[in-house]
């Protein structure tokens, strides 16, 4: 047995859980994780990612020298280069003298409309506070977001509507306080494990009560009381439905109503014509389950709804959160602890990113980029002339995109995210990334999308640098840097801010500050503009995270939320109305297609495709009912053509009844076969997010031979 020379306890990298992790080093080498018993968050268990899938970090295809593209690229033609041959090494001056000349270029030439950036859900709260900071305070530009917008993006638009607060309002581990929970539109044993081993917990040892909601036959069914598997894209008319109910018999907390919320009449009357047979007649789900569902979860003394992108990733995905947030206030099952609306959030710092103002909408902590107190006070502390900043709210990421046109966005800067996989609609994507005059690309790998840049900067991994992460319940956690950066690799921070000073001066405008020496620096200013962070420093999170809000330095962080009233004053009931998915089966395309993740993989698979997890599932796989498959006359394991209006990959099938009749799955993590060359990029207008979880699809059994080369890019164009 190895012995380490030390032990540094840690944050995941994965998913939004945010399970410590203790690396176990020896030299320079992590060379296993453990985690103790009494870690908060995960309670001595890890999944196969945050156990096993750290050594990406030391993958011969990382990148670990700033690079330049040999051949200029230009707008309307600009290709990918995913050879290292096709690239210059240089020395991290030259690429960042390079990045700010073309940066600043552009800028004076066309103006803030011009720049663009992508902030990471992967990177620290520091990283992200500083990349925003640098857009905003250099470029003048609101034109900044990240993968929240193809996220939950929609819970957090419904959740601002209603309650006027976007996070999960209850710690994960309250599950076992919950008498009876709904779970709808999460995968929770693939893609939140340990929250999973909670939620089963809750109903092994403490007798909860789980009502499921999914199209799938997911894992957590077996837990279920009952599962309701709604065709996708009904959910507004399923809960609605709920709600009916619970008004019709009377079993609303009236109360609760009266005293915290507002809008009720008209949110009744509209309820009027969900009837569980008008419900049952478009979800497919019994009018019995809806009633028997409505009262297990009114009658529950304690009762909380868990949600993730089943809800939000739909052209109606506000309407979706809408109608899961009118049944908690209609209950009064909001507030208490083991009470609440949680949306399950997915990066490891998805909350963190928003909350450090990643956001074309917002400053950090949620002040509107179009409040003049906001914009003034941001002005101020980043020493900027008065009306300086921009008042207009930026573009979003699909907006992004959306306007690479000549008197549009010019130049792209991606610190950590890969939009050439997990975008809808690839084909249009790659046409808008070949319209980009410049592009700037801040990762561990050259993923699809960095293969368009101009410019390389490699990225220090999690393991290799100081920061904080603010998980799905709020929590702040630190991260550690155990080892040191691989070759020339640095911190993203510190990449931003050289190259903020190097910008600055070709402006000639002296401005906010950028020479920290450790993110706890950054995380006190932050923390001095975000009333929700003024109390988390570094030295009170050293052991424990805190839960924001943290109002002050004795604030002790804020477990549930809610209790006494909500940040909008009243909780907002709001009408709904079904709308259907914007791509309904037909003769041509008889199948809807939803996607997502599998446990093993992460996304677009930049990580976990360069990491040993690669081997559990090397390849993506649809899956398909068995009489479906019979009928279509597919084999199992055999490959198959998926065909919608927007393109067409080639895998193979995993029949299986985890999949309902008529609908199928794929997750997107595997290039050679991109998920998202068939996905339907219209987006919810409220919330912008695509409809990732509907459209419709072909599919024809073909030859072994059409198989794509597992090596490929999608990118590569072998589809
Ligand atoms: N292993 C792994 N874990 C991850 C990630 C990963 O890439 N890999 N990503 C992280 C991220 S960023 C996120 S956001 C989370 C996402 O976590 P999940 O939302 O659990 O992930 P998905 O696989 O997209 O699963 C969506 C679920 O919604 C269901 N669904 C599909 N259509 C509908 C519908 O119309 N209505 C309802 N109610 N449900 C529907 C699907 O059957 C599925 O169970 O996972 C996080 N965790
Ligand atoms: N079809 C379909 N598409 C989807 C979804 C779906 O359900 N279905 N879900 C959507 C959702 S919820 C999400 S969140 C998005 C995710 O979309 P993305 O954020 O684009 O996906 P990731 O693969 O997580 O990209 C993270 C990148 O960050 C890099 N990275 C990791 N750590 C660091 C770091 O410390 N610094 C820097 N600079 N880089 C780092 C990784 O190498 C990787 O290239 O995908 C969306 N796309
Ligand atoms: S559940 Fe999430 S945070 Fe925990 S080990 Fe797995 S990926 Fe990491
Ligand atoms: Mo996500």
């Amino acid at each position: 047995m190895l012995k380490p020379d030390r032990i540094v306890s840690t944050t995941c990298p994965y998913c939004g859980v945010g399970c410590n992790l203790q690396l176990h080093i020896q030299g320079d080498t992590i060379y296993k994780v453990t985690t103790p018993f009494d870690a908060p968050v995960n309670k001595g268990n890890l999944c196969v990612k945050g156990r096993f899938g750290y050594d990406f970090v030391y993958h011969p295809r990382r990148v670990t020298t700033p690079l330049i593209r040999k051949s200029p690229q230009q707008p309307g033609s600009r290709t990918q280069a995913f050879d290292r041959a096709e690239w210059r090494e240089v020395s991290w001056d030259e690429a960042l003298e390079y990045t700010a000349d073309r940066l600043v270029e552009i800028y004076q030439r066309d103006g803030a409309r011009a720049m663009a950036a992508y902030c990471c859900a992967k990177a620290t709260n520091e990283d992200n506070y500083l990349l925003q900071k640098m857009y905003r305070a250099l470029f003048r530009t609101n034109h900044i977001d990240h993968c929240t917008r193809l996220c939950h993006a929609a819970s957090v638009v419904a959740l601002q509507m209603a309650v006027g607060s976007s996070a999960m309002s209850n710690t994960a581990d309250e599950v076992v306080d919950n008498d009876v929970f709904i779970l709808t539109g999460s995968n929770t044993t693939e893609n939140h494990p340990i929250i999973a081993l909670q939620m089963k917990a809750a109903i092994q040892k403490h007798g909860a009560k789980l009502i499921v909601a999914d199209p799938r036959r997911i894992e957590m069914v077996d837990y279920a009381v009952l599962w309701l598997a709604q065709k996708p894209g009904t959910d507004v008319p399923l809960f609605s439905a709920m709600a009916h109910v619970i008004l019709k018999e009377n079993r609303y907390n009236q109360e609760f109503i009266d005293a915290r919320t507002e809008n009720f009449a008209e949110f009744a009357a509209s309820m009027e014509k969900f009837t569980p047979e008008y419900a049952e007649s478009i979800t497919g789900v019994s009018r019995d389950k809806i009633i028997e569902a409505a009262r297990l979860y009114a009658g529950a003394h304690n009762a909380a709804i868990y949600w993730s992108l089943g809800i939000p990733e739909h052209s109606h995905g506000t309407a979706n959160a809408l109608s899961l947030i009118n049944l908690a206030l209609l209950t009064g099952h909001i507030g208490r602890r083991g009470n609440g609306l949680n949306p399950l959030r997915g990066q490891n710092n998805v909350q963190g990113a928003s909350d450090s103002g990643a956001m074309p909408w917002h400053y950090p902590g949620y002040q509107s980029v179009a409040n003049e107190d906001a914009a003034q006070k941001f002005e101020r502390a980043w020493n900027i002339e008065p009306g300086g900043l921009n008042r207009k709210l930026g573009l979003t990421t699909t907006e992004i995109l959306g306007n690479v046109q000549p008197n549009g966005v010019r130049a792209l800067y991606i610190m950590g995210e890969n939009p050439m996989m997990s975008e809808p609609n690839l084909n249009h994507t790659r046409h808008q990334m070949e319209q980009l005059e410049f592009v700037v690309a801040q990762d561990l790998f050259i993923n699809e999308s960095g293969a368009f840049a101009d410019v390389f900067l490699p990225a220090a991994s999690w393991a290799e640098k100081e920061g904080t992460f603010t998980n799905t319940d709020r929590r702040v956690q630190r991260v550690r840097q155990a080892i040191s950066p691989r070759g020339q690799a640095r911190a993203d921070w510190q990449i931003v801010c050289d190259l903020a000073q190097r910008i600055e001066k070709r402006l000639g405008r002296p401005t906010a500050r950028w020479d920290y020496t450790h993110p706890a620096q950054v995380l006190e200013e932050m923390g001095s503009l975000v009333p929700e962070y003024a109390g988390v420093r570094y030295h009170r999170i050293e052991n424990l995270g805190l839960q924001v809000p943290v109002l002050d330095d004795e604030h002790p962080g804020t477990p549930f939320l809610f209790a006494e009233s909500f940040p909008r004053g009243r909780g907002k009931f709001h009408p709904l109305e079904y709308v259907p998915s914007a791509e309904m089966p037909d003769d041509d395309y008889p199948f809807i297609l939803t996607t997502g993740r599998v446990l093993e993989h992460w996304h677009g698979g930049t990580l976990t495709r360069n990491s040993g997890l690669n081997d559990l599932w090397p390849e993506a796989l649809i899956e398909i009912n068995p009489e479906d498959a019979a009928r279509l006359g597919v084999a199992p394991n055999g490959p198959v053509r998926v065909t919608s209006r927007r393109g067409t990959i080639v895998l193979r099938a995993r029949v299986t009844s985890k999949a309902v009749r008529g609908v199928v799955f794929i997750p997107f993590f595997y290039g050679p076969a991109a998920a998202n060359l068939l996905t339907n990029d219209v987006v919810d207008p409220q919330a912008k997010i695509p409809e990732y979880k509907v459209s419709a699809v072909r599919i024809t059994p073909v030859e072994e031979s059409e198989l794509p080369d597992p090596q490929a890019f999608q990118s590569r164009g072998r589809y």
